[in-house]
C-alpha cells in the first residue's frame, strides 16, 4: 500500500522521477500548496527569481546550455502572465522550457477570481502545447507528457496549469519510468540530393539553430570537408561551426558580411540546415538567391517551403540526415567558387573611434578565459558585434534571443547557462538599455551564489533603435537617449564586483579581475556612443543593397 500524496508531493516527485533538478520561479497564492511541498524533496533545487519573465529565460538558458528540459514556475495571474515573453521567446527559437503555472481552484474557474487569468488561451500560439489538469490523478502523466514534449522533435515550450484544490487533492502516486525515447524516423530518400550536392559548382551550406539543437557539429564539419562547400551560420547557428575553419563564411542577412550575402545570391544550390530562413537572413524574399536550387533539412515538415521555395526537403534530425549524406556523397572540392567568393571578402569596418571597441572587448573575455566560456548576448547592436566578432571555437557556446529578439533575455538566461556550465565563466553581454530591463536578476544572482559574469555595453542610446533612426528617420532620436544608473555604486548595493571601463588600455585588466573574482561580476563599457554596425541591409531591400559605411545623407524609408 502506497500513502496519498498531494498534488503538490505529485509535481515534485515527478519532477524528480523525470530527472528534473533544479527550477526557477515565484511563489505565490495559486501555487503555495507546490511551494509547501518544496521543501520535503531536497534533490530539487529552486532558485528563486526576482521577476517571473526571468523565471522563464532562466529555464531557457539553461535548456540551451544543457539540451534538457528547463523549468519555471509561477503563480496564476500576474505570476503567470510575466511568463509569457519568455515563453514567446522560446517558443520563436524552438528551445525546451516546461512552465508550472498554479491557477484559482477549479469551482472559481471562469468567474474572474482573485489571479484569475486564462493563462492557457494566453499561451496558446506561443507553446508548443498546454494543458490545465483537471483532476489530481492525470497530474503525473501531465507533468511527464510536458517534459517529453518539449524535448522531442522540434523543441519548444509546454505550460501545465495547476489548479489549487488540485494542488491540494490526495491520489496514489505511481511512477511512471524516465522519459522514453521515440523510435529513429524513417529516413527520407537522398539521391536527389546527393546529385545536387554532386553537381552544383556555386554551393553554400548554411546552418541554423538545428545544427545546435541535434548536436550535428561532426557531421556538419564532415560534411563540408568532403564537399569543400562554405558554410555560413544564421545568428542562431553561431558555434554550431568553429569560427576560424576556413571553411566558414560568417553570418548571413540584415547585417551579415558583404561577402556572404552577396555569395548567398551568387550561389546556384543551398543546403540549409536547421533553419526558417526567417526575414533577417533573406531580406526581401523576391529577390533572395534567385539562381539557386534549395536543398531544405528540417525537422519540422512546416517549415519546408514555407518562407522559400524548396527544391528538396529533407525531414528529419539534421545530424541524422547529415550523417546519411555523409555516407553518400563523394568527395569533391569547390575551389574555383570559395576562390570567387574570397574576391567578395570587404575590409571590415564598424566605423569604431578609440581603442575601446568591442572587437578589443570580446578579444579580452576571449582570450582572459582561454576560449573556454559561454556567451549570453542581449538584444541590439551589442548583439550583432558579438556574433560578427567572437571566435566561437566550441559548440553551442553562444546564446542569444534570435526570433523573438528579446531584450532583457541575457541577464537572467546567463543565470540559467552559469548554473548548467559551472566550470566556465559564462558572460550576460547586454547593452545599457536590455540590462536595465531585468538587471534586477543580479539580487538572484547573490542570493543563489550563480557567479554571471557581466558585460555592459554602454554608449548612452538604445543603439540598435538610434541606428535605425539616423539611417532611415532623418536622425530624429525620438526616445532613444537612455540614462543610466552608476553601475559601480550598484554593483556596490549588491555586493558584488564593479568595474567602470573608460579606456582601451583597461580592458584586459578589468576582464581578467571579473573573472577571477569567485561571484558575479559586472563591468560596465562605455563604448563610443553613435557607433554603428555594418553592413546594414536596409529593412525590405535584397542582400545585394547592403549599406556599407557612414550614408551621407540621411533617407527616409517607410517603416
Ligand atoms: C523587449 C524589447 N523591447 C524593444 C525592443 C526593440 N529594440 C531592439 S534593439 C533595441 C535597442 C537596444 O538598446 P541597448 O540595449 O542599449 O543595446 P544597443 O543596441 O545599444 O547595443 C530596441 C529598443 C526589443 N527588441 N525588445
Amino acid at each position: 500500500m502506497t500513502e496519498p500524496l498531494t498534488g503538490a508531493q505529485i509535481l515534485c516527485r515527478t519532477l524528480l522521477e523525470q530527472g528534473v533538478d533544479l527550477m526557477f520561479g515565484y511563489p505565490g497564492g495559486a501555487i503555495m500548496p507546490f511551494y509547501h511541498a518544496l521543501p520535503e524533496y531536497p534533490g530539487l533545487r529552486h532558485v528563486l527569481v526576482r521577476h517571473e519573465q526571468a523565471a522563464a529565460h532562466a529555464a531557457d538558458g539553461y535548456a540551451r546550455a544543457t539540451g534538457r528540459a528547463g523549468v519555471c514556475v509561477a503563480t496564476s495571474g500576474p505570476g503567470a502572465t510575466n511568463l509569457v515573453t519568455g515563453l514567446a521567446t522560446a517558443h520563436m527559437d524552438s528551445t525546451p522550457v516546461v512552465a508550472i503555472t498554479g491557477q484559482v481552484s477549479r469551482a472559481m474557474l471562469g468567474r474572474d477570481a482573485f489571479q484569475e487569468t486564462d493563462i492557457i488561451g494566453i499561451t496558446q500560439p506561443i507553446t508548443k502545447h498546454s494543458v490545465l489538469v483537471e483532476d489530481v490523478e492525470g497530474l503525473a502523466d501531465a507533468v511527464r507528457e510536458a517534459l517529453a514534449v518539449a524535448v522531442e522533435g522540434r523543441p519548444g515550450p509546454v505550460l501545465v496549469d495547476v489548479p489549487k484544490d488540485v494542488q491540494q487533492a490526495k491520489a496514489d502516486w505511481r511512477g511512471g519510468g524516465a522519459a522514453g525515447r521515440r523510435a529513429g524516423a524513417v529516413l527520407p530518400p537522398l539521391a536527389e540530393a546527393v546529385r545536387m550536392l554532386a553537381e552544383a559548382e556555386r554551393p553554400l551550406i548554411m546552418a541554423g539553430h538545428g545544427v545546435i539543437l541535434s548536436g550535428a557539429y561532426e557531421e556538419l564539419r564532415r560534411l563540408a570537408e568532403r564537399t569543400g562547400i562554405p558554410v555560413i551560420t544564421t545568428l542562431l547557428g553561431i558555434s554550431g561551426f568553429p569560427e576560424s575553419h576556413p571553411l566558414h563564411l560568417g553570418m548571413p542577412g540584415m547585417h551579415g558580411e558583404v561577402h556572404v550575402n552577396r555569395a548567398i545570391q551568387q550561389a546556384d544550390l543551398i543546403l540549409g540546415v536547421g533553419l526558417r530562413f526567417d526575414d533577417r537572413v533573406t531580406g526581401n524574399l523576391a529577390a533572395f538567391a534567385r539562381g539557386a536550387k534549395v536543398i531544405h533539412v528540417e525537422l519540422d515538415p512546416s517549415e519546408i517551403g514555407k518562407n522559400v521555395a524548396t527544391d528538396v526537403g529533407l525531414v528529419g534530425d539534421a545530424r541524422e540526415i547529415l550523417r546519411a549524406l555523409l555516407g553518400e556523397i563523394a568527395p569533391r572540392d569547390c575551389e574555383a567558387w570559395r576562390a570567387e567568393i574570397a574576391g567578395f571578402v570587404r575590409p571590415r569596418h564598424d566605423g569604431f573611434r578609440g581603442d575601446l571597441s568591442p572587437e578589443s572587448i570580446l578579444g579580452a573575455i576571449d582570450g582572459a578565459s582561454g576560449g573556454h566560456c559561454t556567451i549570453v548576448s542581449d538584444v541590439g547592436q551589442h548583439q550583432m558585434w558579438v556574433a560578427k566578432l567572437y571566435p566561437y571555437r566550441r559548440p553551442n557556446t553562444h546564446i542569444t534571443s534570435g526570433g523573438l529578439g528579446t531584450m532583457g533575455f541575457a541577464v537572467p538566461a546567463a543565470m540559467g547557462a552559469a548554473l548548467a556550465r559551472p566550470d566556465e565563466p559564462v558572460w550576460a553581454i547586454s547593452g545599457d538599455g536590455g540590462f536595465q530591463m531585468n538587471m534586477q536578476e543580479i539580487a538572484t544572482m547573490v542570493q543563489e551564489r550563480i557567479p554571471v559574469k557581466m558585460a555592459v555595453f554602454n554608449n548612452g542610446y538604445l543603439g540598435m533603435v538610434r541606428q535605425w533612426q539616423q539611417f532611415f528617420h532623418g536622425r530624429r532620436y525620438s526616445a532613444t537617449p537612455i540614462w543610466s544608473p552608476d553601475y559601480v555604486r550598484l554593483a556596490e548595493a549588491y555586493g558584488i564586483f564593479g568595474r567602470r571601463v573608460e579606456s582601451g588600455a583597461d580592458v584586459d585588466g578589468a576582464v581578467r579581475d571579473a573573472i577571477a573574482h569567485p561571484g558575479p561580476a559586472l563591468v560596465e563599457f562605455l563604448i563610443e556612443q553613435e557607433a554603428n554596425v555594418f553592413p546594414m541591409i536596409p529593412p525590405g531591400a535584397s542582400l545585394s543593397e547592403p549599406i556599407e559605411g557612414e550614408p551621407a545623407a540621411p533617407r527616409l524609408v517607410p517603416a
